[in-house]
């Protein structure tokens, strides 16, 4: 069976990359010539350990719609490779996430699970995130949650009727078969009460999130070699929360419900209420965070580190391929210097890289 050839120039491109850019590690002709053999015994090949982390780490640093890529050589990349079923997927899913939020300290974490193999197409997570609330046919909870609360309801999961409902992880074995569910064990999922340093009435709405973002629904490609199922987290940005998750007419909504109790004149959009309201409720997402001990960045703070990080790139001689419309923060956008300037164009075809899948 001849090599597949995307493969093998991916592969060797990979292997290049990872000796360039760690002197410490030799020439890689020795360890192409491997990979070759192994691609053409085979039709696949094993990253070691020191090139799955490597990987990893770049395909973060590669992520041109994120913000957070200062800490990327930081990135903890626990290897669970040899785990392929639905069972231990969610074992090692539920241990990511207490490994991640770290009593509040939130760390950089990224699972990698079994790669696809030519004849065997690794089992994946259906979740967009490991934590996320349900959404309810009732229109309470997350809107954004529905579809996959419905496909949990039907499998047999009993939710109840909640605002903020922690969704079953869901893993299938297979294309077409049906997916495992697991509940959520309660020491994997911290999550804070939203309060207002001023307005004590705002922690009667009842709000809360989460305090992991960990992304669950794209694959990891690196060398050639998929790995569909490698949750990765890091921490929020509150504005990720307080002006689109809770704020977004879509999602939870909550302009209206802070702008009234907040007794502003909503008769017109010229009032700026919802303006005033989203600034009352980014304020308490970041002050209940604070409070709590659950690392979350500001989007002033992230700003500079994304620029920082820019610089530094630049140094080392990088461009840093960067998307103007999903690294400007959702809120005082001018006020951040991301705002103010070009970037170097995103590559579609940059690897190591993380994929919708
Ligand atoms: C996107 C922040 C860590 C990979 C984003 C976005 C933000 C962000 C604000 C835009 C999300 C949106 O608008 O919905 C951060 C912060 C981090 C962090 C503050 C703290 C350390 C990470 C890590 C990885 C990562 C650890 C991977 C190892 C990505 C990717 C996207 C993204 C792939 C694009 C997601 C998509 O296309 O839907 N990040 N991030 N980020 N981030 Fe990060
Ligand atoms: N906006 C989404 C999360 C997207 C990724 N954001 C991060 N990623 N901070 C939300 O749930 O609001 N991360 O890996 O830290």
């Amino acid at each position: 069976e001849p090599a597949d050839a995307s493969l093998v120039g991916q592969a060797v491109a990979f292997v290049r990359q990872f000796h360039q850019e760690r002197p410490g590690s030799g020439d890689p002709a020795p360890r192409v010539r491997q990979v070759l053999a192994e691609i053409e015994r085979t039709g696949t090949y094993e990253h070691t350990v020191e090139e799955l982390a490597f990987g990893a780490r770049v395909a973060w640093r590669n992520s041109a719609r994120c913000i957070g890529r200062l800490y990327w050589r930081s990135l903890v990349v626990r290897d669970r490779r040899h785990v392929d079923s639905p069972d231990g997927i969610a074992e090692q899913c539920f241990e990511h996430l207490r490994t991640a939020t770290n009593g509040g300290r939130i760390r950089p974490v990224i699972t990698v699970f079994a790669p696809d193999r030519p004849d065997r197409p690794a089992p994946r997570i259906v979740n967009q995130q490991l934590v996320r609330y349900a959404g309810h046919p009732s229109g309470e909870g997350d809107p954004a949650g529905a579809v996959l609360a419905a496909q949990a309801r039907e499998l047999g999961w009993k939710g109840s009727e909640e605002r903020f409902e922690v969704l079953p992880l869901m893993v299938r074995r297979r294309d077409g078969d049906e997916p495992q569910w697991y509940e959520l064990p309660e020491d994997a999922v911290l999550e804070v009460p939203l309060r207002h340093p001023e307005h004590a009435w705002f922690a009667e709405l009842g709000l809360r999130w989460y305090a992991v973002p960990a992304i669950s629904d794209m694959a990891l490609e690196i060398g050639g070699i998929r790995y569909p199922s490698a949750p990765f987290n890091g921490w929020y940005m509150g504005t990720e929360i307080g002006a689109r998750n809770l704020a977004d007419a879509d999602r939870y909504d909550q302009l209206p419900v802070v702008a009234e109790r907040l007794g502003l004149d909503t008769s017109s959009d010229r009032t700026l209420w919802r303006d005033r309201a989203l600034v009352e409720l980014n304020i308490a997402v970041l002050h209940s965070f604070q409070e709590a001990g659950v690392t979350m960045a500001d989007h002033h703070t992230e700003s500079e580190r994304f620029l920082k990080h820019i610089a530094q790139e630049e140094r080392l001689g990088r461009r840093t391929p960067t998307d103007w419309s999903w690294i400007v923060p959702p809120v005082s956008g001018g006020l951040t210097p991301v705002y103010h300037r070009y970037y170097d164009p995103v590559e579609p075809d940059l690897r190591p890289a993380f994929l919708p899948r």
